[in-house]
């Protein structure tokens, strides 16, 4: 989700004040040749492409210059939470995880500031105090459909790519000197693979395409292990996970009169399953499997100090059912006080459960 600032008339005058590609991959590269320090960025709660694309940029630009550790030209700055596994990634190359609303540490002052797969104030609030005063100082490399434009004159914008990756993947190759990312070394090419894999649903979403492919097979030709990063990703659910998905697909309503599947999680299923808040991540797309369903979400009751609210997911299949289009679910959202995506969006609203799946089915179309 991103915030789009308001552009002043004269702004809008100026070409690169809207959010467009400014630059190129080779630029980029010598761009970052010019800078003796560089501090790498992303968006909050760094995912596989995050984590990816800023790492393998970050360990192109050290074996460059054949730095390595406490004394690395480029670091990584993280804003928790962190995958468990994207630590473990991210090891041995230097990085600083922020834990928000901790501020990013002020005390350093690099040359060039890279700002991977988001440009967004909203994405980068626990950098915004940081890169503020030093915004002539940073590029950004997205993938993002919107942004926040003022952040950077230099953006490497590609928004027809599935992954952030795949615009750093050639930035990476530039800085190298090679001719396609088949020679990347492998601790390089295995994080561009990382975030291809994971921004695609591991190759399964509408965003997969020829390219996606092709950059795929280079990096499996640099040596990525497709099999252990699988196991990596997905294959390391702890058991409260599984009985909280138990409890879910137990939940699930079939909504025939509009094509949805809707499941529900109690605060008790939490509690009984020992299962923590972010162990229901990916059911929403179980339901999906069903051939004439078009829509899912699930429903978590929540309680913060304000009292008990429910957090819904809605997700939507990209394919046409029935001459019907798909579901818009950021609009079906948008009535319930939330938003996001076409089709990946949420909401948090402030009531029960059963109040809420009643709001929901109303919303739908
Ligand atoms: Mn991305």
């Amino acid at each position: 989700m991103t915030t789009q600032s308001s552009q002043s008339a004269s702004q809008k005058e100026d070409p690169s004040s809207i959010w467009t590609n400014t630059t190129d991959a080779k630029a980029v590269a010598d761009w970052i040749d010019s800078k003796e320090t560089l501090v790498l960025l992303t968006h909050t709660k760094p995912d596989g492409d995050a984590l990816g694309s800023t790492l393998a940029l970050a360990r192109a630009i050290n074996l460059k210059r054949g730095t390595t550790g406490a004394v690395s030209a480029a670091e990584c700055w993280y804003a928790a939470p962190m995958p468990e596994w994207g630590a473990k990634m991210a090891v041995p190359t230097k990085f600083r995880l922020i834990n928000p609303p901790q501020p990013a540490p002020a005390v350093l002052d690099p040359d060039g500031i890279i700002i991977c797969d988001t440009g967004s104030w909203s994405q980068l609030a626990p950098f915004k105090e940081f890169l503020e005063p030093r915004l002539d100082k940073t590029v950004i490399i997205d993938h993002h459909l919107q942004g926040n434009s003022e952040i950077s004159t230099r953006r490497l914008l590609d928004t027809t790519a599935a992954a952030a990756v795949q615009p750093t993947a050639e930035v990476c190759c530039h800085l190298l000197g090679l001719d396609n990312a088949s020679q990347l070394p492998v601790d390089i090419a295995t994080p561009l693979y990382v975030g291809l894999a994971t921004d695609t649903g591991w190759f399964k979403h509408s965003n997969v395409n020829g390219r996606v492919m092709h950059l795929a097979g280079e990096l499996l030709d640099a040596g990525v292990n497709h099999s252990n990063l699988f196991a990596m990703l997905y294959q390391r659910d702890r058991t409260p996970r599984l009985k909280l998905m138990a409890r879910a697909l137990e939940s699930l309503e079939i909504i025939k009169d509009k094509n949805a599947a809707i499941m529900t999680l109690t605060l008790e299923d939490f509690k009984a399953t020992k299962a923590a808040p972010g162990d229901s991540g990916g059911f929403v797309d179980i339901p999906q499997s069903i051939e004439a369903i078009r829509v899912v979400a699930i429903l978590n009751e929540q309680h913060d100090p304000e009292g008990t609210f429910t957090k819904i997911s809605l997700r939507s299949k990209p394919t046409e059912w029935d001459g019907q289009p798909p579901v818009d679910v950021n609009a079906v959202c948008q009535k319930l006080g939330g938003g996001g995506h076409a089709r990946a969006s949420g909401a948090k609203v402030r009531h029960g459960l059963e109040q809420t799946k009643k709001l929901l089915i109303e919303a739908l179309p």
